[in-house]
């Protein structure tokens, strides 16, 4: 007998999560297909690589489609021809400090795109499609210290954070009113191999690597004393599958129960160059010195503070422990270890 495949549909399968999705899935034997941008140049597939399947593969398991989340009729027309069991809803204006650059278009994109989908979800009638938003532990606020949990009180501080609000009320809402089968999973920072070049961790690990190699340069932030739960982000996918697995829509926060600041990670990235980090001066004149060459490697400047930023984010996971048997399998140390090596392997190929 024929094992029917499961058919997932991925928004947002060219950023860090979409991609690593896609991996996962296809381990699960899925059928993938993804929504991709429109682009100039093909590059903006680059995460996709290890899995890309052209039209001439035998047994395709991965197509892509060009679409938008803001254009309703391009997403209904994807969702008809692939007839998903499970959506999983990644795409977004995901950067926090160019939210506030960007508001109404952030709020486009994280909200109505959100919306969009759950719409078209709600009135297909052939078979009932899983949801998955994703939602984000932005949405808490400053709470400072608090262990943040599916109860707690959220007040969101950047167009970002409202923005996945408005699509985590409406997750609810769909799954309250008309029995949607939606989830929304708060996750905390997840990082990795593939983050972002902008987020304050990939752009440690980027410049250490290059540093390592040059013994020149220096690395400009902003806040170094913002906390955040960071974990790695191909642990998170399992959770993320889980969710949508469980015998009921529910949300659920994904977390490692630890927080970090942004120089405790910068320390740790630069010692696994064996370059012991010493620092000088207060907030925004700030600065990181390499100890064996006193030469400044890093300084906090204003131009990277944000207008209102979140100082502490800690997540409890115990909900997803308890109904979803999932925690974290890697822990700070090694994940700023994986992220360091990989740069390193990346900058030597660059500069042979
Ligand atoms: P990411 O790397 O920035 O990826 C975002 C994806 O969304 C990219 O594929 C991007 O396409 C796509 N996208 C942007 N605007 C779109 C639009 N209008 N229509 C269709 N696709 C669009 O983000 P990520 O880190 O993978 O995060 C995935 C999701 O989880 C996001 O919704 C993010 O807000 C949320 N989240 C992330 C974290 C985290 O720590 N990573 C934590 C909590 C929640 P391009 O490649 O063309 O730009
Ligand atoms: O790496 P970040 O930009 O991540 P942020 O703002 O926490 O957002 C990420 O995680 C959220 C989950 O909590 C996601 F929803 C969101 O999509 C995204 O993936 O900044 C982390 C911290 C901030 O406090 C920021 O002010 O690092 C601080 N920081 C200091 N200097 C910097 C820099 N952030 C960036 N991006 N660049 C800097 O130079």
């Amino acid at each position: 007998m024929k094992i029917k495949r499961k058919v997932a549909l991925i928004t947002g399968i060219t950023g860090q999560d979409g991609s690593l999705m896609a991996e996962f899935l296809l381990k699960k034997n899925y059928i993938v297909h993804g929504i991709k941008r429109r682009t100039s140049t093909l590059n903006a597939t680059e995460r996709l690589d290890k899995i890309y399947q052209d039209k001439f593969t035998k047994n395709k398991k991965l197509y892509l489609h060009y679409g938008d989340v803001t254009d309703a009729l391009n997403c209904n027309r994807i969702i008809s021809e692939t007839k998903p069991d499970e959506i999983y809803h990644f795409a977004a204006q995901s950067h926090v400090a160019i939210s506030f650059e960007m508001p109404v278009y952030t709020t486009m994109v994280d909200s109505v795109g959100a919306l969009n989908i759950l719409e078209i979800i709600k009135n297909y009638k052939k078979k009932k499609i899983k949801f998955y938003n994703a939602a984000t532990s932005e949405m808490y606020g400053t709470l400072n210290g608090n262990f943040l949990d599916e109860k707690s009180t959220f007040k969101p501080q950047s167009p970002y954070a409202s923005s996945k609000l408005l699509s985590y009320w409406l997750t609810k809402n769909y799954r309250d009113a008309y029995n949607v089968f939606a989830c929304n999973g708060i996750l905390f920072n997840h990082e990795g191999e593939n983050r972002g070049e902008n987020f304050v961790t990939r752009k440690i690990t980027r410049f250490v690597a290059e540093y390592n190699y040059s013994k020149k340069g220096i690395l400009y932030l902003g806040n170094l004393y913002a906390k955040r739960d960071w974990g790695y982000a191909p642990d998170y996918m399992e959770a993320i599958w889980k969710i949508l697995q469980y015998k009921k829509p529910e949300d659920f926060v994904i977390a490692t129960n630890k927080s970090y600041s942004v120089k405790d990670f910068l320390i740790e990235a630069f010692k696994n160059i064996n370059v012991k980090l010493i620092f000088k001066g207060k907030g925004k004149k700030e600065v990181g010195i390499d100890q064996k060459t006193q030469k400044i490697v890093v300084k906090s400047i204003n131009y990277y503070f944000r207008p209102n930023d979140v100082e502490n984010l800690r997540g409890n996971f115990s909900k997803a422990k308890n109904l979803l048997k999932w925690e974290p399998k890697t822990n700070f140390k090694k994940l700023v270890n994986i992220m360091v090596r990989n740069d390193l392997k990346n900058f030597k190929v660059i500069r042979n």
